[in-house]
């Protein structure tokens, strides 16, 4: 849990309230766009995690059972991992760079594995684990026969509930993660005087744990195996009935409503600091609430909530399944892909998320997001950065939440100080690195194995976000700060790049396309994405006019940087050699990062690479794992063939429990998106396909409907937001745009295209302008 910053809350609360006022001012056909309901809902409760609801406020995450007799709520904290603050750079591993790169030159591969293997790779080799918090279970008499069952969770507003009926008794519960109060409140209820009658008590997996009850509240303490952190869980109950305890539950009788309060806290601070006192931090934000109702304490949730909820609507038409159960919608959808409503609740379901596990001062959402159940879980639950990190922030800035883009620019700073010193021991460069994984503790030194651990493109990558929320925002104070993370990752790689004997290019050496074909020198994707940051770098220090001696070296680095090749199969080339395979099916695709989310490959100015780029994806296939499906989806739409994306969008939403009882890429009944496992990414990339479809805007104007699916004749979009500073909203019917509106946030010129058609426009600041389906201004 964080500490909070109340003046930020307050001008989220009053933000919600000018929001919701500007929001009634408008005409009656907005409003009802506006307040289509996106629900996830079910008639069953759930039996596997996967089908329980995720709730979240950035730190606190629960995932909810919604069972009868029983309700199971498993709960995460953010900041509980296994580990202790360490660097994990390995000192000498420098010594073995050269031999690694002779080797590599020679052709020896397997000499240069074993050599990084045994001298190069992160001390310990492997990093750690993403905790799961504890359980709070809820026990009631006599419930077992019930009818009305109804699970949902409602993305308006960001609440779970269930409710059925027991001796025509109405009973129903509600279960949030608020981010003003920092807690998870529950709340029941019963239609009838005395008919509430429950055991409520918490748990944990951890072999390290104790529990404590009181009169009206129980503490859960637990301790991390093979680690420093603690975490404690303070639950507070207010009812109108009795409570008492026995047995380590409370037991509450005779009541008609009771409202739970459960918060928790570890003494994670940051990474090299852990001397934080959850045994203070929690009681103090339960006390806050204490005195609160539930009604308030929604209202304040809502109203939070919604301030970053309602600035973005979707809608594609609902041809009448959206009242059917979600889990049901799904395997329909994979019979016949024509769920219109799906699609665009896949969209909001995504921001939902992303405001669930992302918020300003919470940490980065790692591969699962917040939610974990597992004490070993897959892939540590930690953060991988050779595409998976960054999936999960493709879409945050179109689809207008900018703001939940911070914790992962909170992670990038961390990295500049761990990776710097990766950068002097690995490389003896300047600068900061940062390999394929990373976690709370800012590992950023090569981990696992040589043959994929050492992958140099990280810090590329994640400083490109820095750019690109620049490129959104046009926030030139944000770009100031955040631009020595920026030239100190170039510098980085302006000192690394190494001359290549064989061809003479600078290239990226020892490093791996990811995950595929071992170490190599000079992988297609890291050229790529040093030339993006070179670029970027130099672009912002333009804007900022500072620092352009440093970037002025940038330039004619470029130029000799290994350049995009095309092979004998008519394929982009994966590396520096012509040996790509035709039938390799890998669910990496990595050599088209230039296409997505890159832009050094487009239809404009490398047509011919364009081509080479869709070869390769041919070759790679349309099946794939759960964010690969999701990165192919935004491919084909920057290739601008929408049926072929929807194609794949159909696999990304079809069940990933298939009927042979196997489980492949797609989505659990929860629509959490399946690698399998459970992997948030997908969701997150497969959210930002769909937008791709809808309008790019990478090419400095903005293109309206490049790749529209004939399976999407008709929607609407508002609030998505465009590179400049652009906020769009457009409609659209039988595949043709009828209408635009776009509002100018900085006074930038504004270049709109639809079809042949591009107009270009100067703009001042605040101002909307308005255009028919032919780009007619209005
Ligand atoms: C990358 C992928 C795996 C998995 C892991 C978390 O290493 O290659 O498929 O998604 O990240």
């Amino acid at each position: 849990m964080k500490k909070q910053n109340n003046n930020l809350i307050k001008n989220i609360s009053l933000l919600g309230l000018c929001l919701v006022l500007t929001f009634c001012a408008k005409p009656k056909e907005e409003v009802l766009q506006q307040e289509e309901d996106y629900k996830l809902q079910y008639t069953t409760p759930a039996e596997k995690w996967t089908e329980a609801l995720p709730i979240g406020n950035g730190s606190l995450g629960a995932m909810i059972f919604g069972g009868v007799s029983q309700e199971h709520i498993q709960f995460n904290e953010e900041t509980l991992w296994r580990g202790k603050p360490h660097n994990y750079a390995n000192a000498g591993a420098g010594d073995s760079l050269d031999e690694i790169r002779k080797l590599l030159a020679t052709g020896e591969q397997r000499k240069a594995q074993k050599l990084a293997q045994d001298n190069f790779m992160s001390d310990p080799i492997k990093q750690i684990h993403y905790q799961p918090f504890g359980d709070l279970y809820i026990d009631f008499i006599n419930h077992d026969n019930y009818t009305n069952y109804k699970r949902e969770i409602n993305l308006n507003d960001a609440i779970s509930s269930v409710s059925y009926t027991v001796d025509g008794v109405d009973y129903s519960r509600e279960v949030l993660s608020s981010f003003p109060d920092q807690i998870i409140a529950i709340n029941l209820t019963a239609s009838k005087n005395k008919a509430l009658n429950f055991d409520l008590w918490l748990d944990a997996i951890h072999e390290d744990k104790s529990v404590m009850t009181s009169n009206n509240s129980q503490t859960l303490v637990v301790k991390v195996k093979d680690g420093v952190l603690h975490g404690i869980s303070t639950l507070k109950i207010n009812t109108n009935g009795n409570i008492s305890h026995a047995n380590g539950k409370l037991e509450i009788t005779e009541a008609s409503k009771a409202t739970i309060y459960l918060t928790a806290a570890t003494n994670y601070i940051d990474f090299e600091d852990v001397s934080g006192q959850p045994e203070k931090i929690v009681p103090e934000t339960l006390s806050k609430v204490s005195n609160s109702n539930y009604e308030e304490v929604k209202l304040k949730h809502i109203t939070d909530y919604q301030s970053l909820y309602n600035r973005f609507k979707i809608s594609f038409g609902d041809n009448g399944k959206s009242g059917n159960p979600t889990d049901q919608r799904i395997q329909d959808f994979s019979e016949t892909p024509s769920d219109p409503q799906l699609l665009a609740l896949y969209v909001e379901y995504a921001r939902y998320l992303t405001i669930s596990s992302s918020r300003p001062g919470t940490k980065a959402a790692t591969l699962q997001g917040i939610w974990n159940d597992k004490l070993t879980p897959p892939w540590f639950s930690s953060y991988t950065t050779n595409i998976n990190l960054e999936m999960n922030y493709w879409p945050v800035e179109m689809y207008n939440l900018s703001e939940c883009h911070e914790p992962l620019f909170d992670l990038i700073e961390d990295l500049s100080v761990t990776g710097a010193k990766v950068a002097k021991a690995h490389y003896n460069t300047d600068g900061w690195i940062v390999h394929h994984n990373v976690d709370i503790w800012r590992g950023a030194a090569p981990v696992n194995a040589s043959h994929h651990g050492i992958w140099l493109g990280g810090a590329a990558w994640l400083s490109t976000h820095l750019w690109e929320h620049y490129l959104f925002t046009q926030d030139k104070d944000f770009l100031e700060k955040k631009y020595p993370l920026m030239r100190n990752a170039a510098l980085f790689y302006s000192q690394f790049l190494y001359k290549d004997p064989n061809t003479g290019y600078l290239i990226s050496s020892p490093s791996n396309s990811p995950e595929i074909g071992g170490l190599v020198a000079g992988p297609t994707m890291d050229h790529q994405l040093i030339r993006a940051l070179f670029r970027n770098t130099i672009e912002a220090s333009k804007v900022l006019n500072i620092d352009l001696d440093f970037t002025s070296s940038l330039k004619p680095m470029i130029a000799k940087i290994a350049p995009n090749k095309i092979g004998k199969h008519g394929q982009l080339q994966e590396w520096m050699q012509d040996k790509d395979d035709p039938e390799s099916h890998h669910r990496h695709v990595s050599h088209l990062w230039a296409v997505h989310p890159g832009k050094e490959i487009n239809y404009e100015d490398t047509p011919e690479l364009m081509k080479a780029a869709k070869q390769s994806l041919e070759y790679r296939g349309d099946n794939g794992t759960g964010w690969s499906l999701a990165w192919k989806i935004n491919f084909w739409s920057r290739f601008r063939d929408g049926d072929h994306a929807y194609k794949l969008l159909h696999k990304l939403l079809s069940p990933a429990e298939r009927p042979n009882g196997k489980v492949g890429g797609g989505s659990y009944p929860n629509l959490f998106d399946a690698h399998p496992p459970f992997q948030i990414d997908g969701n997150f990339g497969g959210a930002s396909g769909i937008l791709e479809m809808l309008l790019q805007s990478q090419l400095d104007k903005i293109e309206l409907l490049p790749a529209l699916p004939s399976a999407l004749p008709e929607g609407h979009v508002s609030g998505m937001v465009a590179r400049g500073g652009f906020e769009v909203s457009f409609t659209w019917k039988d595949a043709t745009l009828q209408s635009v509106e776009v509002l100018s946030k900085v006074g930038n010129k504004c270049i709109l295209t639809y079809k042949d058609k591009l107009i270009e426009f100067e703009t001042t600041k605040g101002q909307t302008y308005q255009f028919d389906g032919t780009l007619n201004q209005q």
